[in-house]
């Protein structure tokens, strides 16, 4: 049943947290750069920090570049790192391609603090929070058996090569998928961050595999866009399709039974404990280099339920 989809892979609250803080010594300045603008799961990341900054009575400002793409971010870094922030809260957009920035951040005296993705040297922050995201995907193809234990082919709707969460995501989605005979993996389709991408490629591999049971969207708007292209291929409530993150319209689409379930990350608390992080190291106190946080399952049976409160914010 749903409703046991639901709890049994949520990883509930944060494995592990940045010991708590209750005032910085001063009023640091601290920058957000996020992976997109106009993201909800960024949206709620920086509801989080911004709460989280005014307790402990430092100062934030957040941007982000127009498209989740690093030949957008590396500028805006680059000037951030220029201002000499205390203190710099990033979400890298390409494992590689934003490692030199960061680099250039650390050896600026910057403290980088990495929320969300990573780059492929992590070691440029004094800390990395992030959710379980190869446990998420796990739990993605665990939603699927038990919305289809029949087994057949299932598909990935990702995002774009080199993005640290969602090629964690896929990967651990095809591990637990070719852990199970019953289930065949076609593949993984890139959208680019593009609802209409996605909707398309979901739409052409549904006329190519007419016999495709199940699909894991990796992130909010490759799900958005495999809702849209389900929908139009009229095969709405006979496909499973898991997604993660929880924006409102990914919630609508659960809601209308296009899609199944939701995995639902804690942007909020990701956002807090990274300036936890950041006050901690600029005060000289112990810094946890690496945070785990958890996820929520979200079902039609728990949306209204105790899985409310997981939905992301949107401004
Ligand atoms: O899934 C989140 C985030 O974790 C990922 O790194 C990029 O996409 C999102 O921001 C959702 O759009």
């Amino acid at each position: 049943p749903s409703d046991d989809t639901g709890s049994a892979a949520d990883n509930g609250p944060a494995a592990s947290s940045q010991a708590s803080v209750d005032k910085a010594s001063k009023n640091y300045d601290i920058q957000f750069v996020q992976g997109v603008q106009g993201d909800e799961f960024y949206i709620t990341m920086q509801c989080g920090i911004e709460a989280e900054a005014k307790k402990l009575g430092v100062t934030v400002k957040t941007q982000g570049p127009t498209k989740f793409d690093p030949t957008l971010q590396k500028p805006i870094v680059d000037s951030v790192v220029t201002s000499k922030p205390d203190a710099l809260l990033v979400a890298p957009t390409d494992v590689t391609a934003m490692q030199g920035p960061l680099k250039a951040a650390k050896a600026a005296g910057v403290k980088v603090v990495l929320v969300d993705t990573t780059v492929d040297d992590p070691s440029v922050a004094v800390s990395a929070i992030a959710s379980d995201n190869i446990g998420g995907g796990k739990a993605a193809f665990e939603a699927i058996q038990k919305l289809a234990p029949q087994g057949g082919k299932v598909l990935a709707m990702g995002v774009t090569p080199g993005i640290s969460t969602t090629d964690q995501r896929a990967k651990g989605f095809e591990d637990a998928v070719k852990g199970d005979s019953k289930f065949t993996y076609v593949g993984i389709q890139y959208s680019n961050n593009d609802p209409a991408t996605a909707s398309n490629l979901i739409s052409a591999a549904l006329q190519k595999d007419p016999d495709i049971v199940g699909v894991f969207a990796l992130n909010l708007f490759s799900a958005e866009g495999t809702a849209t292209g389900i929908k139009q291929s009229g095969k709405a409530g006979k496909i499973q399709v898991v997604g993660f993150d929880a924006g409102p319209n990914q919630v609508a689409a659960l809601r209308a039974g296009t899609v199944q379930a939701l995995i639902a990350q804690q942007p909020a608390e990701i956002g807090k404990f990274g300036v936890d992080a950041a006050v901690a190291s600029l005060d000289g106190g112990s810094v946890t280099p690496k945070v785990q946080t958890g996820f929520t399952i979200l079902t039609k049976d728990n949306i209204d339920g105790d899985g409310a409160s997981a939905v992301y914010k949107s401004k």
